[in-house]
């Protein structure tokens, strides 16, 4: 099986969730707009390409004849074929809500840049963006990490179940991407997240994953992505 993800290609966004599943089950796979050619695929696919689904936006995925779409839904699928999940019911599930507990996470995230409009540019909504941030790094990153971190306390060294499941790599994510954007809000709150840290440091030495960040087929974060790093979003 070729999986074809399909996801904007000078950022890591939403679509490094799912590249970070396909990369450690070492699964062979096309990053289709960041081929020759492959803008206008996805575009075509936006267009309603695809008789099986209309995509409302990037990432979306095809393996086989199967479409879908949705950050959290597209990781649990390529975790569960590709041996990254729980193979339980309530294992699944459990997963399953985790992943779209941190969908929620990254949605605010992107929230801190653009509080406004999705379609207006960061420094046309500056003020705004100020006021948001300030109430997720106060409010938000506090509560989010305290959930990510209970639940690692009440389950053991992983998020669920007894083995890494593509729910730790997503974990993974959106600390070092927290850790990017907000370096110092983060300072102040992972001296509270012991394990989640510990978490952090295991995913980034798992071999193919290791191997994959170190490549260059791992974008750096930049300032297009999700996770941006704005010194007046982020004071010391
Ligand atoms: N809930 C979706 C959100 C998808 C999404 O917002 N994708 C962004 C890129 S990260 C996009 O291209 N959005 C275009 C739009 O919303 O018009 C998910 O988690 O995958």
């Amino acid at each position: 099986m070729k999986y074809e993800l399909y996801y904007w290609p000078g950022i890591q966004g939403r679509g490094e969730f799912a590249r970070l599943v396909l990369e450690d089950a070492g699964a062979e796979y096309v990053d289709v707009a960041r081929e020759p050619g492959g803008m206008k695929k996805m575009e075509a696919a936006l267009e309603g390409e695809f008789k099986q689904l209309l995509p409302f936006a990037p990432p979306f995925l095809r393996a086989g004849d199967v479409v879908l779409a949705q950050t959290a839904l597209i990781t649990s699928f390529l975790g569960e074929r590709l041996g990254l999940a729980p193979k339980d019911e309530q294992g699944k599930l459990a997963a399953m809500t985790i992943a779209m507990t941190i969908a929620d996470l990254v949605g605010e995230v992107h929230d801190t840049h653009h509080p406004t409009s999705v379609e207006v540019r960061y420094e046309d909504q500056k003020a705004a963006a100020k006021e948001r941030a300030a109430a997720f790094r106060e409010n938000r990153i506090p509560k989010f990490l305290g959930w990510l971190e209970s639940t690692l306390e009440r389950n053991g060294d992983v998020m669920v179940g007894e083995n890494v499941s593509y729910v730790d790599l997503s974990t993974f994510q959106v600390v070092v991407g927290l850790e990017y954007a907000f370096p110092h809000a983060m300072n102040k709150v992972t001296k509270d997240t012991p394990k989640l840290l510990a978490l952090r440091d295991r995913i980034a030495k798992r071999p193919k994953l290791g191997a994959y960040l170190a490549s260059k087929r791992r974008i750096p974060f930049n300032q297009q992505g999700i996770f941006r790093h704005y010194k007046e979003l982020d004071p010391a």
